[in-house]
């Protein structure tokens, strides 16, 4: 990373820099994974990679079917150029199938279908451990208006239909995911947009036939390597170069 670069913000995974003109930001993804709330360390080679690619790979898509992203495009490997935005202080979760806490929560098993896609908020918050919050909650302390919300669920189910649909496509079954949200402005005119980043650190992805894991639970469970689950979705979604070998001088006669 060039050292010029103003630092704005460092999180876990990304940090952001001051973008090269007004209005953007540069997204660096590091190698750091935490679960549960930073009580669990590591860095994983190539991760950063993977998701810099993986999130380009998402926004693009989301982009070209006319859902707003803060995307721009990607700079290099590690960075990508990013709309400044203000992030909604909520973690905004989809859920197709029980896992992770809604399982431990209402009991029950991992996988089971829901009635419907449920849409949940998280309060953005390391200190509090990102708590559950309901709807009430968000107004009452001017996170988001019922508008905002209503456009917040709008978006979040326009992103799982069509990541179910990608992921489909790959043998991938899409359990939940993430998204966060940002707010621009065009003048007076308020929009909420798709920020932060798309990956498998923010969704769980099951093996359609296997059931094997993909995603950050590798991580979180000590499944096995993170690196190569996140490396088998790139490759399903084409997103890797098939030539992944380095390439070895030839001796030409
Ligand atoms: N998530 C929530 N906070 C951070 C992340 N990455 C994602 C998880 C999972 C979904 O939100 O990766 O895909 C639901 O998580 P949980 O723990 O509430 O079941
Ligand atoms: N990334 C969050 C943490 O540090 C939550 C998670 O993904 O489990 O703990």
């Amino acid at each position: 990373m060039a050292p010029r670069r103003k630092k704005i913000y460092e999180g876990k995974a990304k940090i952001l820099y001051e973008g090269p003109e007004p209005g953007t930001l540069v997204q660096y993804f590091k190698d750091d994974a935490t679960a549960f709330n930073a009580q669990k360390k590591a860095t994983i080679e190539g991760k950063g990679v993977l998701n810099n690619r993986l999130s380009e790979y998402f926004m693009t898509g989301l982009t070209n079917i006319g859902v707003p992203t803060h995307f721009i495009k990607r700079l290099n490997m590690r960075e990508q150029l990013i709309r400044q935005v203000e992030i909604v202080p909520l973690e905004v979760i989809v859920r197709n199938f029980a896992a992770g806490s809604i399982a431990k929560r209402l009991g029950l098993e991992e996988g089971s279908p829901l009635p419907r896609p449920i849409v949940e908020y998280s309060y953005k918050n390391d200190d509090l451990g990102d708590p559950l919050v309901p709807e009430e909650y968000i107004i009452a302390f001017g996170w988001a208006n019922q508008q905002d919300l209503d456009d917040i669920v709008a978006l979040a189910l326009r992103v799982n239909d069509f990541l179910t649909g990608v992921f489909y496509g790959v043998g991938i079954k899409l359990i939940d995911f993430k998204i966060e949200i940002g707010r621009v402005w065009d003048g007076d005119f308020m929009r909420l947009i798709v920020a932060d980043e798309i990956s498998p650190d923010s969704c769980r992805l099951w093996d359609m036939k296997t059931g094997q894991k993909l995603d950050k639970d590798v991580f979180r469970r000590d499944l096995g390597n993170l690196t190569d689950a996140y490396t088998e979705v790139a490759k399903r979604l084409g997103v890797l170069p098939t030539n992944t070998q380095p390439i070895k001088p030839t001796l030409i006669n």
